[in-house]
């Protein structure tokens, strides 16, 4: 356990923001019957609910730890990762459940991405500088290798959906690429990479930034059309609010 600086700041919005985005994809979920619509709340839910809970847990101090790399004292939010492990297959399945992914496909884009997250939690704790970057690299080279999929077999699986379907498919891909990308370079360039570039104050508002945005953002976007939803599971479309009947 290490003492939490003033980043703390920044630990807090992200426990606040991750707990009110949980709260609305509750709320959206409410009344939603169809058992294959229902899976989309239930994964997006956790995925806020789960960072929600690392956010508190490395704001109240317990998810921070520190390695002695090369002579000097980092400050290591392991949470992140714990909160990583499980959130980011969690967003490639509502991913490839929207594609309408085969079993091998989500498989593989699951193993790579906890492959991806379990050599960034060694890159984190090594304490020789030089297999800290060492480390980063396979993990990068992971999620390349991800981004990689998706853009080739998942798009080509979603590519049996209808236009509207693919459409949302497409913007939350590219939420994916584009955000996605940026952590290892925060990572780097961050106190992590030891080339000591941006303060961990200023690494951690980054990445809850980028944490606000790829959960509860993608999120939004995911659950923000309940009929795109029912297009891509085949639900049967909800009833709309019977009128009020006005007295003759
Ligand atoms: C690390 C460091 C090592 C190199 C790479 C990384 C990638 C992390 C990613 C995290 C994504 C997190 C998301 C969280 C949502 O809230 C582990 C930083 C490649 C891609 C989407």
């Amino acid at each position: 356990m290490a003492q939490v600086g003033a980043e703390s700041l920044w630990l807090l919005i992200g426990t606040i923001g991750m707990t009110i985005g949980t709260l609305y994809f509750v709320g959206r979920g409410r009344g939603v019957t169809d058992k294959k619509m229902q899976e989309f709340y239930i994964v997006t839910i956790f995925i806020t609910a789960i960072a929600a809970a690392m956010y508190f847990l490395m704001y109240t101090g317990f998810g921070v730890t520190t390695v002695t790399a090369g002579g000097e004292e980092l400050t290591i939010y392991w949470a992140r990762y714990a909160d990583w492990l499980f959130t980011t297959p969690l967003l490639l399945l509502d991913l490839a459940l929207l594609a309408g992914a085969s079993r091998n496909t989500i498989f593989t884009l699951v193993g790579l991405d906890v492959f991806m997250i379990g050599t960034g939690l060694i890159a984190a704790l090594e304490t020789t500088p030089a297999y800290r970057i060492v480390w980063w690299g396979v993990s990068s080279g992971a999620l390349l290798v991800l981004l990689y999929f998706l853009v080739g077999t998942l798009s080509k699986q979603a590519k049996s959906k209808s236009t509207q379907v693919q459409t949302l498919f497409s913007q939350l891909r590219n939420i994916i690429m584009g955000l996605w990308l940026l952590y290892p370079v925060v990572w780097l360039i961050g106190t992590e990479g030891t080339l000591g570039i941006l303060p961990l104050y200023w690494e951690t508002a980054a990445f809850m930034v980028l944490d606000l945005s790829a959960k509860v953002g993608f999120g939004m976007v995911l659950l923000g059309s309940r009929s795109i939803l029912e297009d891509a599971t085949g639900a049967a479309p909800t009833e709309p609010e019977p009128e009020a009947e006005v007295a003759a």
